[in-house]
């Protein structure tokens, strides 16, 4: 195994002298701390945890950690548990390009993608920046052509339709992406095919023109088996669209890949070849070339702004004090409920619709990173690491699982994210101000909750009283963002990353692998070939083997 540098000498995050500090403090205070006395007790409380980011463009986001169950000395030793852990030991190796993915030897360094500062930055003695501004020009050039008709079809008619051809992170990101700024969308429109459904692909082509369609083949290696199944059913419906001539791929389509030699076999000009490197991880890509369709569609300007809101991040990130850094804080706090409360999940709720698929790309950001239980120091660790985080849009969650956040048994640390300003502002903005009430209420009542006297001063009585019982007391952090624009949709995905990298640092493991995908992988290679005879199958398991011959019956 590559060499790996242990940052702290401890190998369990239950050895940092600051945790049996903080279980000490969860059974003197944490456990019984009563937010509405926190409250009444300290006047200045919101003003203290409350924290305000400032963009590259001074728009602002706040961070409200106030309704946390934190005091300051919880505060205090949760700063000094990262202090223990040499968080920001980990964060310099990851922003000096050290190979701190050491499972894999490979640097972390996607903040390079978003660093427009102009300075050399530098992974294993190159300097890798030329390079990023080389494919930033152009997906600059090639988004600008496209945009303004000035690239044109073999037919000569500008594009109107991009189809994205990806999985995984070459697809999470740019869907998520395009939904939340598509107030910023120009004519193009962009369908993404994630190729794991065959009908995804069908049912993209019944709604486009070849003549008029660029297709975006994103696939690192461009030897993933399913994308190129898909990339290649794109090619041959295109071809027979327009009579074979192979000539006029040129002009539909472009990989986003770092494989020449496979690009040029699969017939795309490499001229229209847009590269990465192997410091990019997939859920880490959208600020790569996998963006492009994400330039394709709201502009390159807006892309770049995107980019430059992420950078503020990384900014205020590296260079603010521990006890004010507002990703270090969030992580904390994580880490705080999931190890010391016990808490299982994390739940992310915009109040907004732009945001819909939001919690999902946080779900592979988050899970996918610290869904693990082996330390960097190669032992199992003996404590509870990634949180299980879910979210949907509310209102529309408020009438499903918010029942469950109000009254069940379980603690769901929650995060509510609103927009102050809405970017459709109709009837006097009364969408806006019932949405916003919705984000200020639900954070209330679930810290206030309703005591038993409050329920039957409104008129309930007997065995009805403890049903409409609040305990409240259930923290939240809200984000109340100015607007969601290019630039805040950017900072919020890098503070995000940073809660997940500190918790991930905190807890000792490797959050930038992901072995846990590989075994389904492998299996699914083996049954894929089960599939293909109609013999009985009977090396698994009774359960696998029933499943696969009553499938193969049915199918
Ligand atoms: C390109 O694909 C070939 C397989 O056809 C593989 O051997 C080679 O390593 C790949 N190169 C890159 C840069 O991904
Ligand atoms: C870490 O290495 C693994 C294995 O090579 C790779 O799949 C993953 O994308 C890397 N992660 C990052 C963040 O670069
Ligand atoms: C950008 O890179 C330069 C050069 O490595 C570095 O000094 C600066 O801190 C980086 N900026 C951010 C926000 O990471
Ligand atoms: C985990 O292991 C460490 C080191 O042996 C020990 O200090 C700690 O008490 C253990 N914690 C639990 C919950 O078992
Ligand atoms: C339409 C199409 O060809 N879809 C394919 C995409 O790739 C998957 C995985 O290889 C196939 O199952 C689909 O049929």
């Amino acid at each position: 195994m590559a060499s790996q540098k242990t940052f702290s000498e401890f190998q369990l995050a239950t050895e940092l002298p600051a945790w049996a500090k903080l279980q000490e403090l969860y059974e003197s205070q944490g456990k019984t701390l009563v937010l509405k006395k926190e409250f009444a007790a300290d006047p200045k409380r919101f003003e203290k945890y409350a924290k305000t980011f400032v963009n590259y463009d001074g728009s602002k986001i706040m961070f409200d950690f106030s309704k946390n169950l934190i005091n300051d000395e919880i505060l205090k030793s949760l700063v000094q548990l990262a202090k223990d852990a040499k968080v920001t030991e980990l964060r310099d190796a990851m922003f000096g390009g050290e190979h701190i993915n050491f499972t894999e030897d490979r640097a972390v360094y996607h903040m390079a993608l978003r660093n427009r500062s102009n300075k050399a930055m530098t992974v294993d003695g190159v300097n890798v920046a030329p390079g990023v501004d080389k494919v930033l020009q152009h997906m600059k050039e090639f988004s600008e052509q496209v945009r303004s008709g000035e690239w044109k079809g073999y037919t000569g008619k500008a594009i109107t339709d991009v189809v994205n051809i990806g999985i995984g992170g070459s697809d999470l990101g740019p869907v998520m992406v395009t939904e939340a700024l598509k107030h910023y969308a120009g004519a193009l429109k962009v369908h993404f095919v994630s190729n794991i459904d065959g009908t995804h692909l069908a049912e993209t082509l019944k709604v486009v023109n070849a003549e008029t369609t660029l297709f975006l083949i994103a696939s690192k290696t461009f030897t993933t088996a399913e994308t190129i199944t898909n990339a290649t059913s794109a090619k041959n419906w295109f071809l027979s669209k327009t009579g074979g001539d192979q000539s006029n791929i040129a002009k539909h389509f472009a990989a986003l890949s770092t494989n020449e030699t496979e690009v040029a076999k699969f017939g795309i000009d490499v001229k229209n070849m847009f590269g990465f490197e192997s410091w990019v991880g997939g859920r880490y890509s959208v600020w790569s070339a996998i963006g492009l369709a994400i330039a394709l569609y709201i502009g390159y300007d807006n892309f770049e702004a995107f980019l430059k809101g992420a950078e503020a991040v990384d900014k205020h990130f590296t260079e603010t004090p521990l006890e004010e850094n507002i990703p270090l804080l969030g992580g904390l706090l994580s880490v705080w409920y999931n190890n010391f409360f016990d808490a299982q999940t994390h739940l992310v709720a915009p109040f907004d619709q732009y945001l819909h698929r939001f919690p999902a790309y946080l779900q592979q950001l988050s899970m996918e990173s610290n869904g693990k239980s082996v330390t960097r120091g190669n032992v199992f660790t003996n404590y509870s690491t990634g949180s299980i985080l879910f979210g949907e849009p509310a209102t529309n969650a408020q009438h499903s699982f918010f029942q469950l956040v109000h009254q069940g048994t379980k603690l769901i640390p929650s995060d509510f994210i609103l927009a102050a300003q809405s970017h459709n502002p109709i009837g006097d903005n009364l969408h806006q101000k019932m949405l916003a009430s919705n984000f200020f209420a639900q954070a209330e009542a679930l810290m206030v909750g309703k005591d038993e006297d409050q329920v039957k001063s409104e008129g309930a009585t007997g065995g009805l009283v403890p049903h409409k019982v609040f305990s409240g007391n259930r923290p939240t952090t809200s984000i109340l963002v100015q607007k969601i624009t290019p630039a805040n949709l950017g900072a919020l995905i890098a503070y995000y990353e940073h809660v997940t990298f500190t918790e991930g640092a905190i807890w000792n493991i490797n959050s930038f692998d992901q072995w846990g995908v590989e075994l389904g992988k492998v299996l699914a290679k083996v049954i894929g070939k089960e599939l293909e005879t109609s013999a009985d199958v009977s090396g698994h398991d009774a359960s696998t083997n029933g499943l696969i011959n009553q499938f193969k019956e049915w199918m």
